[in-house]
């Protein structure tokens, strides 16, 4: 049998079967790239900072709103140094608030006594962000607590105007978060909001963005605030019949995705490094540990998911050592963990046996078809190490350019001829990162079922990291 290169091989693998892939959803080009932003940063900040509320009222006086030694640029260093990608900002949180000046409020930071109300926080941001290199995303409560005109048709015109000053002004903006939030307004009544304009603006001022909600367009919630994505995870969602907000699909839905969903969705975890979205001195304690990070971490990324950790600014307008320090031992640990692939020095070659495998029809367990027959084709690849090695990480990668195509996958690892471990799973999607108990290992065999007898693994690495990272 002959070994060559597993990127040469697996690239070229793909480009073969390419030509076979039919409807699957695949992603669009900016969502291919959402995908690579990969881990970024959260920022809740506004009036809540000041009076350790999580949901402002609406009511609060500007004047609370005064971080005196606020430096964006600090915030981009942190970020830049945790290895994080972009920045998203409460532009405006539910109290209504808005960061910026804008012409279509009078709750904003002009009215507050920050630099004499000449402040500008998306504008400080945005251009820190500029000089560092990361992207710059904002969160827009599409629910205002504090805005006279919600609860009306005018509120959707305020709320076109005023991502239309972000865009015009700020960006260019990578992402646009609409939060599923929406209660009641300061007159009592709940706004029907004119979704349609309101993806019509985006697409119309900045067709670049990428739109997060419950329910994309772009990109889904996963569902639950933890940064936790389902085991397995599809970048499908079917959407509709569906609503943001009342009316989303369920949870556990917007955490696994649809198996057979008709657009491409991938899912954004969202987590607070402490227990709230804003800062509170009473938290500093509570700060989540790098190692706790690390295992969101494999939870959210290591499912194929991406990683939006939030890291919630002070009241003084900088980021506190607290999390500053959690962020550096985050950044080790995934330094140290993935620092040496095992495989460099790995042969790795295809064992096609399309004529010993079984091409008829297979049953493959799927979360919402109960045992549904279809055609797969079963393709699977042998890695050969060099020397016997220790490992207790594996980590695939799809091609997910042409689509999420396996369904399930199996890894059988031996010690010469011994088999000595076994894996299983179903999605992998763009990364997914297996631990297990280490294991000394001579090779492996990955099986893969692909739904359309595509094999679109694109990248296999191991590595033998710390123990204690690793769920017994
Ligand atoms: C939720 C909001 O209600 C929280 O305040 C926070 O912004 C979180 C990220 O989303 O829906």
């Amino acid at each position: 049998m002959k070994s060559i290169c597993l990127s040469i091989l697996l690239l070229s693998a793909t480009a073969l079967f390419a030509q076979d892939y039919n409807d699957l959803p695949v992603p669009s080009k900016k969502q291919l790239d959402w995908h690579d932003t990969e881990y970024y940063i959260f920022m809740h900040f506004g009036p809540n900072t000041f009076t350790g509320k999580e949901w402002g009222e609406g009511t609060e006086p500007e004047d609370i709103f005064n971080p005196a030694q606020l430096d964006c640029r600090q915030w981009c260093r942190i970020a830049k140094e945790s290895g994080a990608k972009a920045i998203i900002i409460t532009a405006k949180h539910h109290d209504g608030f808005c960061l910026w000046p804008s012409k279509y409020s009078k709750h904003t930071v002009r009215e507050s006594k920050w630099k004499n109300g000449k402040g500008d926080v998306l504008k400080e941001l945005s251009q820190a962000c500029k000089e560092y290199g990361l992207k710059f995303g904002v969160y827009l409560s599409p629910w205002d607590r504090n805005h006279p005109d919600y609860g009306t048709p005018k509120y959707n015109d305020v709320f076109v105007n005023m991502m239309k000053e972000i865009f015009q002004n700020y960006g260019p903006v990578w992402e646009m978060w609409w939060d599923g939030a929406n209660g009641e307004g300061p007159n009592g009544k709940r706004q029907v909001y004119d979704w349609k304009r309101f993806e019509n603006t985006v697409k119309q001022y900045s067709p670049k963005t990428v739109v997060f909600s419950d329910i994309g367009p772009d990109v889904r919630w996963v569902g639950n605030e933890n940064g936790i994505a389902g085991n397995p995870n599809w970048n499908f969602l079917d959407t509709v019949g569906f609503k943001r907000g009342l009316g989303a699909p369920p949870t556990d839905t917007l955490n696994r995705g649809n198996y057979w969903g008709k657009a491409w969705m991938g899912a954004e975890c969202d987590v607070s490094i402490r227990p709230g979205w804003f800062w509170r001195e009473s938290e500093n304690e509570k700060v989540k540990t790098p190692q706790q990070l690390f295992d969101i971490y494999l939870k959210s990324i290591g499912r194929g998911a991406n990683l939006l950790l939030n890291v919630p600014p002070d009241p003084r307008g900088l980021i506190h050592p607290a999390d500053s320090m959690a962020l550096t031992g985050f950044k080790k640990l995934r330094d140290e963990s993935f620092a040496e692939n095992l495989l460099k020095t790995a042969n790795t070659f295809y064992q096609f046996s399309r004529k010993e495998l079984p091409e008829e029809k297979i049953t493959l367990r799927s979360m919402d078809k109960e045992n549904q027959s279809y055609t797969v084709n079963l393709q699977n690849f042998i890695v050969e190490m060099a020397q016997p090695t220790k490992i207790n990480c594996i980590i695939l990668r799809e091609a997910i350019h042409l689509g999420q195509t396996i369904r399930s996958f199996r890894i059988v690892m031996n010690n010469g001829k011994k088999v000595v471990k076994e894996i299983s799973g179903s999605s992998v999607g763009r990364k997914r990162i297996l631990t297990f108990k280490p294991a000394t290992i001579t090779s492996f065999t990955v099986y893969l079922e692909d739904a359309k007898g595509m094999d679109n693994v694109i990248n296999v690495t191991a590595y033998l990291m710390d123990e204690k990272l690793i769920e017994k």
